[in-house]
């Protein structure tokens, strides 16, 4: 990437310090990659990054990071639990899905930049609700139309806060540090690159399906308590800078649940309602954590394929990682 163009945003992003915004708030990328832009930091993802992401497939074994879309059971966060019918046709010959009840959002997921509003309420590129649902903003279809694709970074907070002996429990708002995050990322051996994909593995979900139906219930009755990135501006900046293009993780944020009300306690508002970051949420991380161990490769090629939803505000993952 010596090349890179200085005058392309997506070439060379621009450093957190260099965006606008007033003093004590969110900074915004609304204008970064152009007016009426609708990819946010997927711009991040450009031709030769992606490229050089498909050359980090050694062995070729794929992981499916996609939980059943009925995984989370009750469904969290006031959502429905989807039905399926077959409808068998033609007195048997073929057979079709209707689907009913269906929250694309409730099991392995993407949000797309349409999904959360920044403090403000306006969400990315400054669009009301009403601009949402006329069509005018960043809805899922942007990112469905183009693709996600890039180097999936794993950073495995699950073993490197096992391995600290102290235990912790995923299901408590336990905030990971950027200190957390760099030690990850060391352990990883990598640097961050530009268009890169965080893939936060905290191991909260596999911590979920092992639960009983008694605690699941607890959890679908309130907001969830969840292990998840810290908030504050510290960590927005560390994002940004790392010039990621998105973070996915295996727990139901992203960010430690639930978050606060300041400016930058809803790690929400700032990276998707400002910032244009995409967030996707309980993958299944666990298995491609494992291979990671045992390869001691923590670079992935990751691709996603969002639902082309016209007007939808978020998606199954459809995530897929080659080691
Ligand atoms: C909420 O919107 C609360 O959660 P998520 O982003 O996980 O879908």
């Amino acid at each position: 990437m010596s090349d890179a163009d200085p005058a392309d945003p997506a070439q060379s992003p621009p450093a957190y310090d260099a965006l606008p915004g007033a003093p004590g708030e969110c900074p915004s990328a609304w204008s970064v990659f152009g007016a009426g832009d609708r990819l946010g930091l997927i711009n991040l993802q450009t031709p030769a990054r992606i490229a050089a992401a498909a050359q980090l497939v050694r062995s070729g074994r794929m992981f499916s990071l996609n939980a059943p879309i009925d995984a989370i059971d009750p469904p969290m966060y006031e959502r429905g639990a989807p039905r399926l019918e077959l409808v068998v046709e033609a007195g048997g010959v073929a057979i079709d899905d209707h689907l009913d009840n269906f929250y694309p959002q409730g099991s392995s997921q993407w949000d797309s930049l349409a999904h959360f509003a920044d403090r403000r309420g306006r969400f990315f590129g400054g669009a009301g609700v009403d601009d949402v649902r006329a069509g005018r903003a960043a809805t899922i279809e942007a990112w469905a139309q183009r693709g996600i694709a890039g180097r999936g970074v794993l950073l495995d907070i699950d073993a490197l806060l096992g391995s600290a002996g102290t235990g912790f429990d995923p299901a408590s708002t336990r905030p990971i540090t950027v200190v957390e995050l760099e030690a990850a990322r060391e352990r990883a051996g990598i640097r961050w690159q530009p268009g890169d994909v965080m893939l936060l593995h905290t191991g909260y979900l596999e911590w979920y399906l092992r639960q009983g139906a008694d605690v699941r219930a607890g959890i679908a009755s309130a907001q969830p308590c969840a292990i998840g990135l810290a908030h504050g501006e510290e960590m927005v900046r560390y994002l940004w800078d790392a010039h990621v293009s998105a973070v996915a993780s295996d727990n139901p944020a992203v960010e430690a649940w639930p978050p606060g009300d300041g400016e930058f306690d809803c790690l929400h508002r700032c990276l998707i309602g400002r910032l244009g970051l995409a967030l996707g949420e309980l993958l299944a991380l666990g298995e491609l954590a494992r291979a990671c161990r045992a390869t001691g490769r923590f670079e992935v090629f990751f691709t996603a394929a969002p639902l082309n939803i016209p007007g939808g505000v978020g998606s199954t993952a459809n995530a897929l990682a080659f080691l």
